[in-house]
Formats: C-alpha cells, sequence, structure tokens
C-alpha cells in the first residue's frame, strides 16, 4: 500500500492527501515533521535529504516534492478522469497553476500565514505580512479574472492544476477575508472545491 510520510497540517501533505482521497487511492500515512519530529533522523534522511515533507513510498519507489507527487500519482491512478488530462496543452495549463503555486503565490502566503498563524506577538512581523498581502491580492487577482471565464484553473474541468492552489486559497480566505471576499469568481470556485468531500483534508484548523 502507497506509504505517505508527512503530517497532515502540512500544505503540502494535504495536497497528496486531497489527491488521494479524488482518486480512491488507498495509502497509510505516518505523522513527520513539525511537534512529531523524525524528519532530522538518518532513516528519513536517507529517503528525502531536504528533511521536509511529504515523502512517499510506493512499491519500494520513494519520492519527494509534493507537487511531483501529485503528478506521479495522478499519472498512474488518474487515467481517464479529468484531473490528469489527456490533452497536452490543458494538462500544461493546469501544470503552469501548479508552479505559480510553487514560485510566486507560495512564497508570499508563507509571509501571511507564518507571521500570523505561527509566530507570537513579540516575533511577528506585521510589514512582511502587509508584503504579502500585498503580492497576493495581485495574484489572487489574476485567479479572480481566470475564473469569470471558467469553473476551473485549467478549463472546465477539475485538474491537478486546482489542487496546490486549491490548499493555499483556504489559507487566503482565513487569514485575509476581506481581500478575499472582494474576489466573487475566486469565492465561487472556494466553493466548488469545498463542495468536494476529498477537499476536507485542507479545511482542518490552520497551524
Ligand atoms: N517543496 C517541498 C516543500 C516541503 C516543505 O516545505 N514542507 C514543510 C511543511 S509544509 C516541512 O516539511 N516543514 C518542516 C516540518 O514540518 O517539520 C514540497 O513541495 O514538498
Amino acid at each position: 500500500m502507497l506509504k505517505i510520510l508527512g503530517r497532515k497540517t502540512s500544505s503540502n501533505v494535504m495536497k497528496v492527501l486531497w489527491l488521494c482521497d479524488e482518486l480512491g487511492i488507498a495509502y497509510d500515512r505516518e505523522d513527520v515533521g513539525g511537534p512529531f519530529g523524525k524528519n532530522d533522523q538518518a532513516d528519513y534522511l536517507a529517503k528525502n535529504p531536504n528533511g521536509l515533507v511529504p515523502t512517499i513510498i510506493d512499491d519500494g519507489f520513494e519520492l519527494w516534492e509534493s507537487n511531483a507527487i501529485v503528478r506521479y500519482l495522478a499519472a498512474k491512478h488518474g487515467e481517464g478522469s479529468s484531473i490528469w488530462p489527456e490533452n497536452p496543452q490543458t494538462r500544461a495549463s493546469a501544470d503552469r497553476w501548479m508552479e505559480w503555486l510553487s514560485t510566486t503565490v507560495g512564497p508570499n502566503m508563507v509571509l501571511i500565514f507564518r507571521n500570523l498563524v505561527r509566530e507570537t506577538d513579540e516575533t511577528r512581523n506585521m510589514d512582511e505580512v502587509a508584503l504579502g498581502i500585498k503580492n497576493c491580492t495581485k495574484c489572487f487577482g489574476i485567479m479572480n479574472e481566470l475564473l469569470a471565464k471558467q469553473d476551473y484553473v485549467a478549463g472546465c474541468g477539475f485538474t491537478v492544476g486546482d489542487i496546490p492552489l486549491g490548499v493555499h486559497t483556504r489559507r487566503w480566505v482565513e487569514l485575509c477575508p476581506d481581500q478575499a471576499g472582494d474576489m466573487k469568481n475566486l469565492m465561487g470556485w472556494f466553493e466548488r472545491l469545498k463542495a468536494r468531500p476529498a477537499y476536507h483534508h485542507c479545511l482542518i484548523p490552520l497551524e
């Protein structure tokens, strides 16, 4: 059975859990990282030298990097579903939004999330929060424009492209409700995601 190493509160682990439930992939998850530790131990570092989560083990195949894991599992189990589009252009479009989350949205969401959720009153840096909000407003504004024309990021069907952005959009809505609330098309897409049973992985309390 597929083994997933990683705490369920991690945004990167959420991507994998969400995809597995969408495709009905059975898995066994072990808590690693955060308060559970173990990611600094030699046997974990031998699988993932970054000491980060998630890592998967599938029939002896070890893989880290959450987007790579999502693509691997979708390619293996998602044939015939909209999640892993057959059309190369639709698939490339989905891929583009996954990369954009990692390179452009994610680093700004980290500024907001780390300061508002993880730091204390003494260590919180509100200048970083303001910068994160400014840049995320631009990013989610781009999505809001896109979603005026289509139901999902890569077109009319739900794809792997919706997963990383969907994980972070929940954080945006919860941490910056005023900015998110003004983005009606984004909120419509968020409601469509919330209607998917597998999205429950992303709706747990932030920590
Ligand atoms: N690019 C990596 C980033 C992984 C990452 O930063 N994971 C964080 C959790 S979201 C982590 O392992 N933090 C240390 C910990 O949880 O102990 C991926 O997408 O898998």
